[in-house]
């Protein structure tokens, strides 16, 4: 007979997360696994090239020595490394899937609903999983006129509490970077360049603001990972990566660009979760595709960046 405690403390262990094999695997090993998002798929990049670089981003993670585990809800159920055909589904469903940020996961799976979770929940079910590294585009943040609106993304307060190590090409000026430094100041949370003094601003490899600590070498990051959680020292790191030289757009382009885009949402009077989804799209169509080529290449060379941060950390960790 089957003992109901232990079913219980099975069942809250896991959270009810279901794990793919090959990501179990890699994770029972000590292998180097990194997490991906998936509202970057529904919800930050039109159909197809949501699920071709869904997919391609997956392919430079294993390219690179460690295993991809691309994280999202499908019929209520939280899983961690999807398939191929999984990741179709979501990419095609697009903006029909719920945006599922910290708030939303316990409706989302009450409903048995397909949830795309942002980078606040990706870190969520990462973490519960036991995955220390994790790839994306770009951050949420403090918007502008957040003094007005108070839209700060859910995805700073979870950097403030959540271990895992989050890899993208800093903050998109939809955001108002300077407070969204401050904010990441004042809860604790690290901002590393890789190989930069500046945050790069997404499509532009610099911007006017400063990281904490210019980091040369993805073990000098592993390092700081392990120091940071062995002293139990919770919450994440953002890791900056600026895009690579060739695919950066102009930064004046892209600064009238985003104020277009502003304008244009406040006209349609778009607020909250919609915000960040409506400025992507609008960004992509007014520059004719460019930034969407740009996104495309940054989260390829964030995924690299990441393996490179998880193989580290996984040695380091295997030898302690
Ligand atoms: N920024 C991007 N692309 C994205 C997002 C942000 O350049 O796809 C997505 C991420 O999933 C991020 C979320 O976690 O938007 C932030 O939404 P909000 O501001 O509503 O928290
Ligand atoms: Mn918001």
């Amino acid at each position: 007979m089957s003992n109901p405690a232990m079913t219980q403390k099975t069942q809250s262990q896991n959270y009810g997360i279901h794990i793919s094999e090959e990501v179990r695997a890699a994770l029972t090993a000590g292998k180097p696994v990194v997490a991906l998002e998936s509202t970057i798929i529904s919800h930050g990049m039109p159909y197809p090239q949501n699920v071709e670089t869904a997919l391609s981003v997956e392919q430079v993670i294993r390219d690179a020595g460690a295993v991809p585990a691309t994280i999202a809800i499908l019929q209520g159920k939280p899983i961690v490394g999807m398939s191929a055909d999984e990741i179709e589904y979501l990419g095609k469903t697009g903006q029909a899937v719920i945006k599922t940020s910290r708030r939303d996961i316990p409706f989302v799976m009450a409903m048995a609903k397909d949830g795309a979770t942002t980078v606040a929940s990706t870190m969520i079910f990462a973490a519960k999983a036991g995955i220390a590294v994790f790839a994306t585009g770009g951050i949420g943040g403090v918007h502008r006129d957040a003094q007005q609106t108070f839209d700060v993304s859910a995805d700073l307060q979870e950097l403030a509490t959540t271990n895992v190590a989050v890899v993208c090409a800093g903050a998109k000026s939809i955001l108002d970077i300077a407070l969204t430094r401050e904010y990441l100041e004042t809860q604790g949370v690290p901002v590393v360049g890789y190989q930069t003094n500046t945050l790069p601003a997404f499509y532009t490899r610099e911007s006017d603001f400063s990281v904490d600590y210019r980091l040369e070498h993805p073990a000098e990051i592993a390092s700081a990972m392990q120091h940071k959680w062995q002293l139990e020292i919770d919450g994440g790191l953002v890791i900056a990566n600026p895009i690579p030289e060739a695919y950066a757009l102009s930064r004046t382009e892209m600064d009238s660009v985003i104020e277009k885009a502003i304008s244009a949402m406040n006209a349609a009077g778009v607020r909250g979760k919609e915000s960040t989804p409506f400025l992507l799209a609008k960004v992509a169509e007014i520059t004719g595709g460019d930034s969407l080529a740009a996104n495309i290449q940054l989260v390829k060379n964030n995924a690299k960046l990441a393996s490179a941060i998880a193989l580290d950390y996984a040695a380091l960790n295997n030898t302690n």
